[in-house]
């Protein structure tokens, strides 16, 4: 088939009339009236997906991949519906962006507001009130009472960049020490922070100098020491230490960037006294501690910040992802001294602080507080626990259950052992999304189900899901 040919045959699927035997009778709209439902009404991919798989497979670059095999129309609250009119329970929020949902009433308002104000001006030339009181709120709801600055950007990869930039221009040190099964972004300097290769870094280098990995503590695969006792978090803390000033040398490290519960690296839960130990180090060495809280951030593990289940104060945090409901907003916040330490003008970019992002964040941190959403973060949090411990209690491939609030995972393993099982990992996903329930995987072994569902999503709608899930594991996919 032809080009023109493919584009033909879209235009006639995409027209009003019916085709496979579904009348969509009107397009689905986002917003409070979108139903909160599971809905199968063709196959999956339905055949308006097809087409636009058709034709995306002509105009997008084939290195950009999507997990999912069908097109969005509408999303709000808990679902995602596709241009085939199938609803589907999403349990990855767009990668932990829209914790207060897709189309959350105050953030289609305030965008809608700041959008017929002006959509742009340039922070760096006209600026305006929007950024600065982003700035102000990041300022209050970040660990620390003490004085601190914003700056803000459009990716979570820039806010890590720029964090790393303020720390070397505050302590006159060049060298970035990061861990294990970290992800951090996909710029050049973010692929060096990050860990894995495939598919991040394949083909790309040479990556940035002067970038270290140290061993993260990783409580299901850490085991014991030489001793024979349990890697602990402290003895974790110990041989990261042990390892940067061997190799390193602490007097030539600008900053230490961990992310304080990890995310694509497989949501893995640091041991309980890991980031304590390693901040404590940073300060007694004037190393800048930078928690990179890009996906573990803004009230999705059930606080706002992750740091804060083990009460420790970072001197930078980076925010991206969940700040913004779903509009391109990220930022770095910290202690004055170190933030206000660049030359004047060495931070910026032509989008940093868009003011319809920074409506929409004010927005977002507005539904988080009057919809009470850290408490919901935790009860749902306690709800996947509960589901995801019983399928374990029963079956033998799920190894580790872990995670903090709304950000929980499961490590999928060859029964009785430690060997990561991928395959199986994409099964279940895939065999969702046939089912109508959206479940991401990550982790280095790609071994891993994270779940991560918009904040805003109904106890029963979760329940649904997890039945969903259920039977996939029952099944014969699995
Ligand atoms: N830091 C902790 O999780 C983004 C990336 C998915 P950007 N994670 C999802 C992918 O395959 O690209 C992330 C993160 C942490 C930084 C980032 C980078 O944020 O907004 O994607 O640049």
């Amino acid at each position: 088939m032809t080009q023109t040919e493919t584009h033909r045959q879209t235009a006639t699927q995409e027209g009003p009339a019916a085709h496979d035997g579904l009348v969509l009778q009107e397009a689905p709209r986002g917003g409070p009236g979108l139903p909160q439902e599971r809905r199968l009404v063709t196959e999956v991919p339905g055949p308006r997906s097809r087409a636009l798989a058709a034709r995306r497979s002509a105009a997008v670059s084939h290195a950009v991949g999507s997990s999912m095999p069908f097109y969005a129309a509408a999303a709000g609250g808990g679902v995602v519906v596709d241009v085939d009119g199938n609803s589907f329970i999403d349990l990855g929020s767009g990668i932990a962006v829209t914790s207060v949902g897709a189309s959350a009433p105050r953030v289609v308002e305030a965008v809608g507001e700041q959008v017929a104000q002006f959509t742009h001006t340039c922070f760096m030339v006209t600026p305006y009130d929007g950024y600065v009181a982003v700035a102000e709120a990041l300022n209050e709801i970040t660990p620390g009472d003490f004085e601190k600055r914003t700056a803000l950007f459009t990716s979570g990869a820039e806010a890590v960049e720029n964090a790393v930039k303020i720390a070397r221009a505050h302590t006159g040190r060049t060298g970035v020490v990061v861990f294990d099964h970290a992800y951090h972004g996909r710029t050049n300097l973010t692929m060096a922070m990050t860990a894995k290769n495939m598919p991040y870094k394949e083909g790309f280098g040479p990556f940035a100098t002067d970038v270290h990995r140290a061993p993260l503590s990783y409580p299901f695969r850490d085991g014991v020491d030489l001793e024979g006792n349990p890697v602990d978090g402290p003895a974790a803390a110990a041989r990261a230490i042990a390892v940067i000033e061997k190799q390193v040398g602490a007097s030539n490290v600008a900053c230490v960037v961990v992310e304080p519960v990890q995310g694509e690296g497989g949501f893995i839960v640091p041991a309980e006294g890991f980031l304590p130990a390693l901040l404590e180090w940073a300060h007694d060495n004037g190393i800048v501690f930078v928690a990179d809280e890009v996906q573990s951030g803004f009230a999705r593990t059930g606080a706002m910040f992750a740091c804060e289940h083990e009460g420790i104060v970072p001197d930078l945090v980076t925010t991206a992802k969940g700040i913004a409901g779903g509009l391109p907003l990220s930022g770095v916040t910290g202690r004055a001294e170190i933030m206000d330490a660049p030359v004047v003008g060495g931070l910026g970019g032509t989008y940093g602080g868009n003011p319809v992002a920074c409506a929409a964040a004010l927005a977002a941190l507005a539904t988080v507080r009057e919809d009470g959403l850290l408490e919901r973060a935790t009860a749902l949090g306690e709800l996947m626990t509960t589901r995801l411990r019983a399928l374990a209690a029963r079956d033998p491939r799920v190894g580790d259950v872990r995670g903090r609030g709304a950000m929980m995972a499961v490590e999928l393993v060859e029964p009785g052992t430690h060997v990561p099982d991928a395959a199986l990992a994409g099964r279940v996903a895939k065999e969702a999304a046939q089912r109508g329930v959206m479940v991401l995987t990550c982790g280095t072994f790609g071994n891993v189900l994270r779940f991560l569902p918009s904040l805003a999503m109904g106890d029963e709608l979760l329940s649904e899901a997890f039945d969903v899930l259920d039977e996939v594991f029952a099944g014969a996919a699995a």
